[in-house]
């Protein structure tokens, strides 16, 4: 009892602003029903924030009823234009307030806030581009012959259940929610334990857009209670997660018994691939910028690097300097660009992988230290001369950390690369046209990046081969992941007119 429903809270960037720390449900921040709070606390400093409404399994079943009224009164059926409407207002809104959404991320996370200003400023294009589409969401008219009239159209699924992760909190709620509603669907939406602060901050903003009550319900809260009770619930008709691909094992058997449509976009271990015949120096900041942007925690980072053997002491020595000059530290400091990893779990998970990959024989060429003793900092680390059954080459590992190893020939490296449960992303540098679709092909990974990386784009579609996930996110193919196909078949009585 006491909670108050929103706090003002000082960013490091020394202004203040209102968070709200209540659950969202049917348009109203409220408290959770058995008033129960977490603290949210600065992965750089260590220090508590601010606490939070922790959602329980009655708060899921609040904020599902919402979504559910919400769905069936005019969300739906509304013209596609109010739809649009409200996606590009809450765009719109999301510009406005991206210095304080961006110093809320860097806050919460810890990533430094160049990378935030990255997320929200692909957040707003994002919506944008969802709001887009709202009338461009056509169906088929199918020749069956003259006997008959046969089209499809595309329908909502109904109420979404969303479970998201802490690396990309808003954006991965932008990725979320902007697809769902476009389509007609309502959502309930879990955000990560740790980083919930923007989600509910931009839930403000989506009732200032005009978007209804219960269309988007965000219910802070643990993975086991809130994400099992959505994967569980009959009124939910769509699990869409991001996260580990143990959670996403889990919420597929979770989801069978009301065999809800699920798609999931889960972890990864992408190579990055350098050949002799690269621009050494930018091959260089891209094999750099795809391992360490973000403190690592990217499930698409480039984490096994391969250099083909004519170049290799050369690039790994450019490598090892460039890695030098990079800049960890306080995520509001301007030039820092790397920040601090989001959580002690996921420091403790980074350290103890890299005592692990000295113990497998791997050598340390720069970094292997956590940084400082108060903040989750973790040095830019390289491993080189890795073999290929290393756990350190096999195991996501979510942080700075980086493996590198030595290839011959095409051969060679397709075969290395590809030998991998996951397949979300893959990088290769060439100057040789040829060579960079052929070896494309290839790969088996559900992006691939020439001679740039983590080269997002709101019309391109993202998603993982093998076990790195099921569907698309953004682009034309996050719309078929909140649509169903109906058919209409019509008899015509009269062939003869
Ligand atoms: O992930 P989880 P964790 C990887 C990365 C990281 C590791 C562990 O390797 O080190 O996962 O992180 C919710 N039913 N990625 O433990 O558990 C949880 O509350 C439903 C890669 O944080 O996958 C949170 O909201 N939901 C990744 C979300 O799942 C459940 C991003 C993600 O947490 C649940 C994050 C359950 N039973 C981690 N258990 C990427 N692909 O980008 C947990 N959750």
């Amino acid at each position: 009892a006491g909670t108050p429903l929103s706090v003002p809270i000082t960013l490091p960037n020394g202004t203040t602003y209102t968070q709200p720390t209540g659950l969202f449900i049917d348009g109203d921040f409220v408290p959770s029903a058995d008033n129960r709070t977490t603290e949210v606390a600065d992965p750089s400093t260590e220090l508590p924030i601010a606490r939070v409404f922790k959602a329980g399994a009655a708060d899921v079943e609040r904020a599902v009823a919402a979504a559910k009224r919400a769905f069936e009164s005019s969300w739906a059926t509304a013209d596609p234009e109010v739809r649009a409407k409200c996606l590009f207002r809450l765009a719109d809104l999301v510009e406005q307030h991206a210095d304080t959404l961006a110093a809320i991320e860097s806050m919460d996370n810890g990533k430094s806030l160049e990378c935030s200003r990255g997320d929200v400023a692909l957040v707003s294009k994002y919506l944008r581009s969802c709001g887009g589409w709202a009338d461009k969401l056509y169906g088929n008219v199918i020749d069956t012959g003259k006997e008959h009239f046969a089209y499809s159209v595309r329908e909502p699924l109904g109420v979404c259940g969303q479970i998201i992760p802490w690396n990309f909190p808003l954006l991965m709620w932008s990725w979320k929610i902007g697809p769902a509603l476009v389509t007609g669907n309502t959502v309930v939406l879990k955000p990560a334990e740790t980083t919930p602060l923007s989600a509910l901050y931009a839930a403000q903003l989506c009732k200032e857009a005009g978007v209804p009550a219960g269309v988007v319900n965000i219910v802070p809260g643990s993975g086991r209670v809130i994400g099992e009770a959505l994967c569980k619930h009959p009124d939910v008709k769509k699990i869409a997660f991001t996260g580990s691909t143990a959670t996403g094992r889990t919420i597929m058997k979770n989801a069978a018994d009301t065999v809800k449509k699920v798609t999931l976009e889960l972890g990864g271990k992408s190579p990055n691939i350098v050949f002799a015949d690269a621009d050494l120096d930018k091959a260089v900041r891209s094999i750099a910028h795809g391992i360490f942007y973000n403190s690592g925690e990217v499930c698409c980072a480039g984490s096994r690097v391969y250099i083909q053997d004519s170049v290799y002491d050369e690039v790994l020595e450019k490598f090892r300097q460039y890695t030098a000059g990079i800049k960890v530290g306080n995520p509001f400091d301007p030039d820092t660009f790397q920040g601090a990893q989001t959580s002690q779990k996921q420091l403790d998970k980074i350290l103890d992988y890299v005592k692990r990959g000295e113990e497998e024989g791997a050598r340390v060429v720069i970094g292997g230290k956590r940084r400082g003793a108060k903040g989750y900092f973790v040095e830019p680390t390289i491993f080189a001369d890795v073999r290929e059954d290393m756990q350190i080459v096999k195991d996501e590992i979510f942080g700075p950390i980086v493996t590198v190893s030595k290839f011959s020939t095409v051969d060679d490296v397709v075969h290395k690369a590809n030998d991998s449960q996951y397949g979300l992303a893959a990088g290769i540098h060439t100057k040789d046209v040829n060579k960079a679709v052929a070896v494309s092909r290839r790969l088996k990974a559900g992006t691939i990046w020439i001679n740039t990386y983590n080269a997002f784009h709101q019309s391109v579609p993202f998603g993982g081969f093998g076990q790195s996930g099921i569907g698309r996110e953004m682009g034309a193919a996050a719309l078929e992941n909140y649509t169903q196909v109906k058919s209409v078949r019509m008899a015509i009585d009269a062939p003869e007119f």
